[in-house]
């Protein structure tokens, strides 16, 4: 069993898929902290966690030219000034079961919550690849390329890749983490070193990083290339070319109800709605709009966190908001929405969104509730 040296994991977790490891916290707990802990941070695995000794760990670093830098782990730590970020991550695949109600799609069944937040800590790439001989100036369209050491059957690493400019933007805040939260990376986080791309697919953040290199051409790993797109709901698997299409790299915007959970029965009087919201790009959270009854009629969230600046606004807001009950309701059709920096909105439905590997799900989320009497 290749899986038989996975490291053991939160009983809370819901579990997706166990071989690989796919797993997200219960949506009530994941808004209980700004940072959620390592431990009911949502798991992304495509492969067995490798298990990787950190006195050989190098990770390999492509220069000009073909010059290739071989860094430990010490000289990672040392060489580079550390950098903090706290960015949100979101797999692509978020909110992928509602999209599966309106028309069969292939994936995992994830819920509200494959998405969560961390305080990381590491080397800004940026620094690495000035180190390795690159100045920035490169002309026409470059990539940064990064492979994971989690290889499947045939051999290939799990590998993705970004733009140059995102990797070299002083801010763009690209980080080879080494730290989680205030620790050394949990090995389903990608221990010894991932990296952390703010405001863009959680795809595209390579776990067990063991190369990098800038190329003229995009990662050609099958994630990269065939697979994290987007396509119309009028394309299926017979008509699909993952050529036409561009890589998902910035997410668009999000937002979801965390409490109460589908299908609660509350009190009379005054209820209480919590969530997230987070939007790609670095893009704010500028307001998060709640109904009760459907849509029809709207409040305005409270938003709790930190307010990052413009253009870095790499985490998600917890938003709450307590209102009334309308006397005599028995049922309640709570929706939220939210709005980024750009004012760019949610779709309010699936069904136009709705594409075959149901990629970016970001209708309206609406959860309904009894009232009792
Ligand atoms: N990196 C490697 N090496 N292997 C993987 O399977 N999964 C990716 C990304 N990086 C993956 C990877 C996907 S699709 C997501 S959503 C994030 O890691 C999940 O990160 P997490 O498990 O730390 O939440
Ligand atoms: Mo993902």
């Amino acid at each position: 069993d290749p899986y038989s040296g996975d490291p053991p994991r939160h009983p809370a977790l819901k579990v997706n898929s166990l071989k690989p490891f796919n797993a997200e916290p219960p949506a009530e707990l994941l808004t209980e902290n700004y940072l959620t802990p390592s431990q009911l941070f949502f798991k992304r695995n495509h492969l067995p966690v490798p298990a990787v000794d950190p006195a050989s760990y190098r990770l390999e670093v492509e220069g000009p030219g073909g010059r290739t830098l071989s860094l430990s782990l010490p000289e990672l730590k040392s060489r580079f000034p550390k950098h903090e970020v706290t960015a949100t991550l979101q797999c692509a695949g978020n909110r992928r079961s509602e999209m599966n109600h309106v028309r069969p799609v292939k994936g995992l069944e994830w819920g509200i919550a494959a998405i969560s937040t961390a305080r990381w800590g590491g080397a800004r790439l940026r620094d690495i690849l000035a180190y390795a001989g690159y100045g920035g100036e490169e002309t026409g369209e470059w990539h940064v390329c990064f492979e994971g050491l989690d290889k499947d059957l045939s051999g290939s690493a799990y590998g993705a890749s970004i733009p140059y400019g995102k990797a070299m933007a002083c801010e763009g805040d690209v980080l080879l983490a080494y730290e989680m939260n205030g620790e050394e990376l949990p090995r389903d986080h990608g221990y010894p070193v991932r990296v952390v791309v703010p405001g863009v697919v959680g795809a595209r953040n390579v776990k067990w990083l063991s190369r990098v290199l800038v190329s003229r051409e995009e990662s050609p790993s099958h994630w990269q290339q065939n697979d994290y797109k987007g396509f119309s709901p009028s394309v299926d698997w017979d008509t699909v070319d993952f050529t036409t299409a561009p890589a998902i790299q910035e997410l668009p915007i999000q937002s979801a109800i965390t409490d109460p959970p589908p299908s609660a029965t509350v009190p009379p009087g005054e209820l209480t709605i919590k969530g997230y919201a987070w939007s790609g790009g670095g893009r704010g959270v500028i307001r998060v709009d709640v109904s009760l009854d459907g849509g029809r009629t709207w409040h305005v969230a409270e938003m709790a966190g930190e307010e990052q600046p413009p253009g870095r606004a790499w985490a998600w807001r917890l938003w709450q908001l307590t209102a009334p009950v309308p006397t005599g309701s028995t049922e309640l059709d709570i929706v939220c929405k939210a709005v980024d920096t750009s004012y760019n909105v949610q779709p309010d439905t699936v069904e136009p969104i709705w594409n075959l590997r149901g990629v970016l799900s970001n209708a309206w989320h609406r959860v309904h509730i009894t009232v009792a009497q």
